[in-house]
């Protein structure tokens, strides 16, 4: 209880901040997008991840304002960066939505509300859901999940391979990308199993006309080998750590 009060005063206190993780063409090594993950700047303990405080927050609920307001702090954001460069328009910006967030009633407008607000694109934005809201959708979270494509914006399944997604399922929600999760890149040059996983994300991403994006990529030989499968697009410490936002900013204004 203590937590969560801590958590929610975070965010309204402006104690959080966004971070920035690059996903490049693996081919080029060029930028294409950046994930937004966010950080909690304690007062106490210092820069915390994630993974020190979403699944409290996801437990309390707190994760429905935390994640508006790191929606809102990223569009705002990466709309700054485009607005002085007319070439970063094909530059993506990729935003982890939680269960709870996707099962709000009012999602769409809370999220149409921070478009308009911050004047970012829908159609540059790609809003990552997980595997579990896939296997769970109900009738409305179908249609909400087709009212955010209906405004232009991406769906990735994030971790994609590690929730067992029927295919059925896949075919049926309005999904455009699938990333391919860390565990079966960081496998793919010594464990044939991770390696198959690989490729046939792949090949379903080919089949269902979905993007393939690989995750977690940290040496070259994993980034090789995902290119030489037909992966394009990837991210991973070899690339880009996620970066605090005024770093983000300049790597982009050297490329775009
Ligand atoms: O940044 P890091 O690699 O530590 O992220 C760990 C986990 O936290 C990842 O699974 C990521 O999807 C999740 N995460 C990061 N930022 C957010 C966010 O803003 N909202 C939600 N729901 N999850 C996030
Ligand atoms: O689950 P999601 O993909 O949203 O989370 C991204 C998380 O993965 C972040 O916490 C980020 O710091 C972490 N991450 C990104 N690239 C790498 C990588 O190459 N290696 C490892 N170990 N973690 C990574
Ligand atoms: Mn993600
Ligand atoms: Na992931």
């Amino acid at each position: 209880k203590a937590r969560e009060a801590e958590l929610r005063r975070a965010v309204a206190g402006n104690e959080l901040v966004v971070y920035f993780q690059p996903a490049v063409a693996l081919a080029t090594g060029d930028v294409r997008a950046v994930e937004a993950l966010v950080r909690w700047n304690h007062p106490v303990r210092g820069l915390l991840g994630p993974g020190e405080f979403i699944d409290l927050a996801e437990e309390t609920g707190a994760v429905v304002p935390l994640g508006a307001w790191v929606l809102r702090a990223a569009c705002r954001e990466a709309a700054g960066w485009r607005a002085g460069l007319p070439g970063a328009g094909p530059l993506r910006l990729a935003v982890n939505l939680s269960p709870k967030q996707v099962a709000q009633a009012d999602l769409v407008t809370t999220v149409e509300d921070i478009l308009a607000e911050t004047g970012f694109p829908p159609d540059r934005l790609t809003l990552e859901i997980t595997e579990s809201v896939i296997l769970q959708a109900d009738p409305l979270t179908i249609g909400r999940l087709q009212a955010l494509r209906d405004l232009g914006i991406q769906l990735a399944v994030d971790d994609f391979g590690t929730g067992y997604s029927a295919l059925s399922y896949l075919r049926r929600l309005p999904v455009t990308v699938l990333k391919i999760d860390r565990s079966f890149v960081t496998g793919i040059a010594d464990d044939p199993e991770a390696r198959s996983v690989c490729e046939a994300v792949v090949h379903l991403g080919e089949a269902f006309k979905m993007s393939v994006v690989a995750e977690g990529i940290e040496t070259a030989d994993q980034a090789t080998a995902l290119v030489d499968m037909g992966c394009a697009i990837g991210q991973g410490f070899f690339f880009h750590r996620p970066l605090p936002p005024q770093e983000a900013g300049a790597l982009i204004r050297r490329q775009f």
